[in-house]
């Protein structure tokens, strides 16, 4: 099934949104842009809210002539590279042990491993990587909303940081929450061009807050220690109807042995 062809809740719209705020802060080229994003919006109405990269500079030739550079991305390779990384036992699969170290790849599991088994082989990781491309590496843009216990997080920053089988080429990208808590996550270099949107891939997030004093407000298992990994893919049902991350303070817990005494 070609993905491309989805055209439920509307996707086009949230980009379209998006792709107008991101124009409106380029000044001088928004009378030129507006034209730019209803011929986009009408591709996009065909084609749903990703964008073929190609697609991008095609489009924006005419502000400045410079495009997005595609970072270089080879499925198989990075498969291979992860597997390096991951499957520390050697045994050709990255199983439920092992992926408690890799947040990321926890967050591919449910559409990668295909056989059912709760392990992850190259082979399936290939496959899934290989969904990121369609000719060109995809790109997206989605809602995110993010909670700290229970409330929106307000102000902090974001980074969805590639896993280094992405290859040295990904870009980090990154947002501020806004009062709602709402980020617009995107890759610098789609940025540039006016357009929030973030290269399909696989990521670790890292979301930082610091008060006056510098110091971190974000429990470490969100930044420095983060264990929190985000897919973005075509495909994902988090990524079209927007990713929610909702973060918790440590509990404190009662010291074993005093309940009841
Ligand atoms: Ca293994
Ligand atoms: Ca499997």
């Amino acid at each position: 099934m070609d993905h491309r062809e989805h055209d439920h809740l509307d996707p086009n719209h949230r980009l379209h949104q998006n792709l107008i705020g991101g124009l409106g802060n380029a000044g001088i080229m928004a009378g030129y842009a507006w034209d730019i994003v209803m011929g986009m919006t009408n591709r996009l109405r065909a084609s749903g809210a990703l964008l073929a990269l190609g697609v991008i500079p095609h489009l924006l030739t005419g502000c400045s002539g410079t495009s997005i550079v595609e970072p270089g991305f080879n499925p198989k390779t990075a498969a291979a590279q992860a597997m390096d990384l991951y499957d520390t036992n050697r045994d050709g699969a990255i199983d439920t042990a092992e992926l408690v170290n890799a947040a990321s790849l926890r967050a591919v599991l449910p559409k990668a491993d295909t056989d059912g088994d709760g392990r992850l082989t190259q082979a399936e990781l290939a496959t899934r990587f290989g969904t990121y491309r369609a000719g060109e590496l995809l790109v997206t843009t989605f809602p995110c909303s993010i909670t700290l216990d229970g409330q929106p997080l307000v102000g902090a920053d974001v980074q969805l940081i590639p896993e280094p089988f992405m290859g040295d080429a990904y870009e980090v990208a990154s947002a501020t929450t806004s009062t709602g808590g709402q980020a617009v996550l995107s890759a610098p270099s789609v940025t540039a061009r006016g357009f929030s949107g973030v290269f399909c891939g696989v990521y670790r997030v890292e979301i930082s807050s610091k008060n006056g004093a510098g110091e971190e407000t974000i429990p470490a298992n969100y930044n420095s220690a983060s264990e929190l990994g985000q897919e973005i893919a075509p495909d994902r049902e988090d990524v079209e109807r927007g990713v929610v991350l909702a973060l918790e303070r440590p509990k404190a817990r009662k010291k074993p042995g005093r309940k009841n005494e």
